[in-house]
């Protein structure tokens, strides 16, 4: 069983659960470097000066052979078929490191409230690289609350947020991770993460989403396909493919 009946029923009830870690420590490692080499403070940041950026880098799956193969790995899209069934897609892929200092912490938002118009859930897998709580930029988020369906969202700067008053955040909790656990959320699970206090803690997430493959954009009935297939009739493929090709620049999910 790729997810035990436990972690089933708290991913339904609480819209999250821990897999544990999927990966063994050569993996991790292999990923860790790619990441490292990706993610840094001369390609690209977030947050803001005052309160301290951190490293950010979407697609590192574009970007780097080595971790394109890691989307495809069993670990992952067993859990994925789980869900999603036989046929997936790679939704999206971003490399964020809160890095020790770096305040800025990314606000309330679902992982739907990036997506142009509407569309289904989707599943969010969360890899921490390093140990993850709140001292060191971790994640918070309301258990259930992907119950609720797509809150109304807003940007500030390059970031969803959930509109003040619509999301009740009062049961809120911390959500740690051990460095290679591998966090399953829904994309409707309401959470942000905080700034980094420590002086020398980074706290590095590739966090690597999964739809399935006849996903649509609710509002213009279009099919996500130029989104890599990755899973066809319950098979990995031995080499992704999609419809039409995604462009980096222009197309967020
Ligand atoms: O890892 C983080 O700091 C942010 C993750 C997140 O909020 C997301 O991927 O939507």
């Amino acid at each position: 069983m790729p997810i035990d009946l436990e972690q089933r029923q708290q991913f339904e009830r609480l819209g999250f659960t821990n897999l544990g870690p999927l990966f063994d420590a050569a993996e991790c490692a292999r990923i860790a470097d790619e990441y490292d080499r990706l993610v840094s403070f001369d390609s690209q940041v977030l947050g803001n000066k005052e309160e301290g950026e951190f490293p950010y880098r979407a697609m590192l799956n574009y970007r780097s052979p080595a971790l394109a193969s890691f989307i495809q790995h069993p670990a992952l899209l067993d859990v994925a078929r789980e869900f999603l069934g036989d046929d997936i897609r790679f939704w999206w892929d971003q490399g964020i490191n809160k890095a020790p200092g770096s305040g800025s912490l990314i606000d309330w938002h679902q992982d739907n409230g990036y997506t142009n118009g509407k569309t289904a859930p989707f599943l969010t897998f969360w890899l921490a690289l390093d140990d993850s709580s709140i001292e060191n930029g971790g994640l918070m988020v309301v258990p259930g609350s992907h119950h609720q369906g797509l809150l109304p969202h807003h940007y500030e700067t390059v970031h969803a947020v959930i509109d003040e008053g619509a999301l009740d955040t009062a049961n809120a909790v911390p959500l740690d991770a051990q460095a290679g656990d591998v966090l399953l959320f829904s994309s409707y699970l309401a959470h942000r993460t905080v700034g980094n206090h420590t002086k020398s803690r980074q706290r590095r997430a590739w966090v690597l989403q999964y739809c399935r493959a006849d996903q649509r954009n609710e509002e213009t009935g279009e099919i996500y396909d130029n989104r890599p297939w990755v899973m066809k009739h319950g098979e990995i493929l031995k080499e992704t493919f999609c419809e039409r090709v995604l462009n980096l620049r222009g197309d967020r999910p």
